[in-house]
């Protein structure tokens, strides 16, 4: 029997990079969809480019989009690219809908113009619940989303399940709350906190500025996280499933977590910097990921310590080989 195809968009960004690992090692043969940049930022697909096949399409681009499904014919596809930066998102409004809002209705368009047998899989985000309805938040949570970033995966959300409704299509949004690893960009809050924890412990650095302490997340470990978008795909009928941890920390117990790990005081190297808060915050996101255990038999493998502590060690190991240390 010849390999299932799976196109995935995203592929250079954290979770592409997992969800292509895991679909390699379920037998898949993997297209990743990459745009073009004056440099190669390949780092954290370097490990699997001679078993991938990347090709160039933007999903700013209808006609690349229409190209490459005609071309390479995936049976599923995994649409992980997006302007995911929640702050860029105040700064660059109309982008960030270009690219996390409209990109996904030209992905739905190609499927809908090219072969509408194609399983559909819209990377959907708690960010959408916002200012929250309802503690915990599950699929039915009504949407108050508080950011561009999180009104452009409304629209996405939305938009997948119209075609899906329209066009009998199998889309599948997966919502899932943060989810992190070592391959976390850096701007993000968790990996920015522990690289300057061990840029700390070594010596490189005395002072970390974050903005809004307070703020809770329920946060997991992205390698457990694509699992769940894959089970989502490999159902008998399309439909959306919140994936979480179903455990909320406040920034602040993630720097008590990631310092306290190498044997430092967070209060000693910690400040609070203006330029970090958000015209609006979103106060607290805590996932209830029943329909998930129960449907898609998922549950998370990494807890909340052990990730943090992963990443640590992650980025000791890699400072001192930069730093000969
Ligand atoms: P990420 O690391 O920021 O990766 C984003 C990817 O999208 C990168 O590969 C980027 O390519 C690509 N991209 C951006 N604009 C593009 C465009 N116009 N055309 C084609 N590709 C484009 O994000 P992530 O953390 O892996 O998240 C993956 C997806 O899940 C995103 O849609 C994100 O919004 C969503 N999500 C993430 C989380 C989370 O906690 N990580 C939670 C819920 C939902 P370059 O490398 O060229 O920049
Ligand atoms: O912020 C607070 C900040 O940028 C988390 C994206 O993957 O997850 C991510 O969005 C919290 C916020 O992630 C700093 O105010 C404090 O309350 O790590 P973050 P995010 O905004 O939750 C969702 C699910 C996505 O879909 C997104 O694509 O941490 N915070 N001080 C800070 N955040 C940052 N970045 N930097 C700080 O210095």
């Amino acid at each position: 029997m010849s390999k299932r195809r799976a196109l995935i968009t995203g592929i250079t960004g954290q979770d592409g990079s997992y969800l292509a690992d895991f679909l390699l090692e379920q037998g898949y043969e993997v297209i990743g969809m990459v745009r073009r940049t004056s440099t190669i930022n390949f780092a954290r697909i370097h490990h699997i480019q001679d078993k991938i096949t990347l090709v160039s399409g933007d999903l700013l681009d209808q006609g690349s989009i229409l190209a490459i499904l005609q071309e390479y014919k995936p049976q599923e596809i995994y649409n992980l690219a997006a302007q995911s930066f929640v702050p860029a998102s105040w700064k660059q409004p109309v982008f960030t809908g270009e690219v996390t809002a409209l990109g996904v209705t030209r992905m739905l368009e190609g499927i809908r113009t090219v072969n509408p047998e194609i399983r559909f899989y819209q990377a959907s985000s708690s960010e959408m619940f916002g200012k929250v309805q309802e503690v915990p938040q599950k699929e039915s949570t009504p949407f108050y989303p508080r950011s561009p970033y999180g009104v452009a995966k409304v629209y996405g959300h939305w938009i997948t399940v119209n075609y899906r409704e329209s066009y009998d299509l199998f889309a599948c949004s997966g919502i899932l709350f943060n989810h992190e690893s070592p391959r976390r960009g850096l701007e993000f809050v968790t990996r920015k906190i522990t690289y300057n924890v061990a840029k700390i412990k070594l010596g490189l650095s005395q002072q970390l500025a974050l903005g809004n302490l307070d703020s809770k997340r329920d946060w997991g470990f992205a390698g457990d996280y694509v699992r769940a978008m894959w089970l989502m795909l490999q159902q008998d009928s399309p439909d959306d499933y919140v994936v979480g941890t179903g455990e909320t920390h406040s920034v602040e117990e993630l720097c008590e977590t990631a310092f306290s790990y190498l044997g430092l005081d967070w209060h000693d190297y910690v400040i609070q910097d203006p330029r970090f808060m958000r015209p609006a915050e979103v106060d607290l996101l805590v996932s209830d990921p029943g329909k998930a255990r129960r449907v898609l038999g998922w549950e998370p493998d990494v807890s909340f310590t052990e990730l943090i502590q992963m990443m640590v060690d992650a980025d000791l190991a890699t400072l001192k080989k930069e730093h000969n240390l």
